[in-house]
């Protein structure tokens, strides 16, 4: 991998992270084959839809077996897979594959479509494409027929679970297991989707070293050990779900898995009951949705220690609703794929858990908050979060411009976030910088939806903001100028020519406003900040209440 591809810490960092005993020299398929030994017949992944429970044995020896078919299909160290699954218990076994053979996943979300996969396969080069035959009504092998036909280097289509059609089933790959040179720990495990204020989404970078880290720091943060049942409802692919702690985390720490198909509470909670479920991590709108249903299920949720919230600010309000709903311990957590997470810790008083974001894993991730000139804020003062640290990326995967814009000489990460320290060293976000809607945990970047609405015949420009929504806390809202002569269009036009492009159906403007010009700032650009404000003064949320509680668009992930 060259230094270009990959920015990586400087020695003196990755000497110091080593010595702290942060970095401890594991990889991904070497932990898993500890786990198997240690505890064979002790249960690793449960997938309720396909009755299947996979022991930390079975495991291994399917990512074995499906590394050895992978390698005789010429798919060796370094290549690119592009890993697109619903939560299903052979995403486990791809990415053990992957991780053992030093291939590198790229994880998609389910929710990505065309524009989105293809982007993936093209600009990594991917030689290889995982899908599931058929997942929420939705024909994955007409997609990668798709993206086969665009992508050149794109080789092999691989269909876990359901009919393959023209592919080949995952479930033929699987050979005897080979002997095979495996990563280093400094080696990079995988790549994964930043949720991206640019016109394309940036790929992250991570190193089976500093995300190791991450899972047995959040372990501990999170009291997670053996005796753990987590509850993967979020799309197991997001950095949420996947490490904080997650099922990689709960994995690292021999305790069992269990794969939610969907989030809601129906689904959720006979699942809570009947695998005694210890812990799990939703974005606010579910939290919310969660909380509602509780008091009224005839379900025993008692077994539920800790509710994880993260991916989007979770409201005071909402926070204090969780422990008498749920019966369990709030920790709000604040992270991000580039690496950060900060989680308030349980034994933390209750007005901490309910008033901040928490605090870093890590006493070695450097926390900045400045200026708009980089000067450090006063203390207690809001200012723009910039980190470094162990488990934080020094920049994205194959972009130089992105990376001096994104990173400081010195490699802070600009996060983008608006933030405060209280005294007790508890992070608040306070609100954002980036160009950019976080729609109940998914991020949008704000172009990229500009740049699909932009290529409509009859579109002069285009401004994507987010207006706030009581549900999803922001919705996204396109004001977009016709050209002169265009003939009248309706917002259901602009909708739809988005959809069809193939973007994923979360960045699909909720309203589309026509307007004759933009509002500007004093030195004539757009002003976002009017648009935001307009959005919000005319848009649903400023509507009065809905008679009945809204029926849950469930949101399917914190993401990209
Ligand atoms: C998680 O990761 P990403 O990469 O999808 O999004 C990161 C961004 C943050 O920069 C921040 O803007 C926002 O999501 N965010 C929050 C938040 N958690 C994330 N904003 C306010 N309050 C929070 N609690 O979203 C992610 C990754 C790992 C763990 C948890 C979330």
């Amino acid at each position: 991998m060259s230094e270009r591809a990959a920015p990586v810490w400087p020695a003196e960092f990755a000497e110091r992270y080593r010595a702290a005993g942060w970095w401890r020299g594991e990889t991904f398929g070497e932990m898993l084959r500890q786990r198997a030994e240690a505890h064979p017949d002790r249960i690793a992944i449960v997938d309720p839809v396909a009755g299947s429970r996979w022991t930390y044995a079975d495991l291994d020896r399917r990512a074995d077996r499906l590394a050895a078919g992978l390698l005789s299909r010429g798919i060796a160290k370094g290549d690119k897979v592009v890993v697109q699954l619903p939560n299903i218990a052979e995403f486990f076994e791809v990415i053990f594959a992957l991780f053992r053979i030093g291939a590198l996943p790229v994880f998609a979300l389910p929710a990505h479509r065309e524009s989105e996969i293809t982007y993936f396969c093209e600009f990594t080069g991917a030689v290889a494409y995982v899908v599931a035959a058929e997942h929420g009504g939705y024909d994955y092998r007409a997609l990668a027929a798709k993206t086969r036909a665009n992508v050149t280097t794109l080789r092999h289509v691989f269909v876990a679970q359901g009919d393959p059609g023209e592919f080949e089933a995952l479930s033929e790959v699987a050979e005897e297991p080979v002997g095979y040179g495996g990563p280093r720990p400094d080696d990079l495990a995988f790549l994964q989707l930043s949720g991206g204020s640019t016109g394309v989404p940036k790929l992250i970078p991570r190193t089976h070293d500093d995300y190791i880290y991450s899972l047995w720091g959040s372990n501990e943060i999170c009291a997670v050990d053996e005796n753990s049942v987590y509850l993967c409802v979020l799309p197991a692919a997001h950095n949420f779900p996947l490490s904080s702690p997650g099922s990689l985390g709960t994995l690292y720490a021999g305790g069992r898995v269990v794969l939610c198909p969907a989030p809601a509470p129906e689904v959720a909670f006979p699942l809570i009951e009947r695998e005694g479920v210890t812990i799990t991590g939703l974005v606010p709108p579910l939290a919310l949705l969660w909380t509602e249903a509780a008091p009224g299920t005839a379900h025993d949720l008692s077994s539920l220690d800790v509710l994880l919230v993260g991916g989007a600010k979770f409201s005071e309000e909402a926070a204090r609703r969780v422990r008498p709903a749920l019966g369990c311990t709030l920790q709000q957590v604040f992270g991000m794929a580039e690496g950060l997470v900060n989680y308030t810790r349980l034994d933390d008083p209750v007005e901490t858990i309910v008033t901040t974001q928490g605090r870093p894993i890590s006493p070695d991730d450097e926390i900045l908050v400045v200026d708009d000139q980089d000067r450090e804020v006063a203390p207690g003062e809001t200012g723009h979060l910039l980190t470094r640290g162990p488990y934080t990326i020094r920049g994205y995967w194959n972009a130089p411009e992105h990376n001096a814009r994104s990173f400081t000489e010195d490699g802070f990460y600009r996060t983008g976030d608006i933030v405060r320290i209280t005294e007790s060293g508890h992070i608040v976000v306070e609100g954002r910088a980036k160009d950019q809607i976080n729609r109940g945990g998914e991020k949008i970047a704000a172009e990229e939806v500009e740049n699909h609405i932009l290529a409509h015949p009859a579109v002069h420009d285009a401004n994507v903001v987010a207006e706030p929504d009581p549900y999803l806390g922001e919705r996204v809202c396109a004001y977009v100028i016709l050209r002169s002569g265009a003939g009248p269009l309706k917002a259901v036009a602009i909708k739809r020519f988005v959809r069809e492009r193939g973007l994923a159906a979360y960045k699909v403007p909720d309203r589309v406003e026509f307007v004759d010009v933009f509002p500007q700032t004093g030195v004539g650009k757009v002003s976002k900040k009017d648009l935001r404000n307009a959005a919000a003064r005319t848009g649903a949320s400023s509507a009065p209440p809905a008679p009945s509680p809204v029926p849950a668009p469930a949101p399917a992930a914190p993401s990209h």
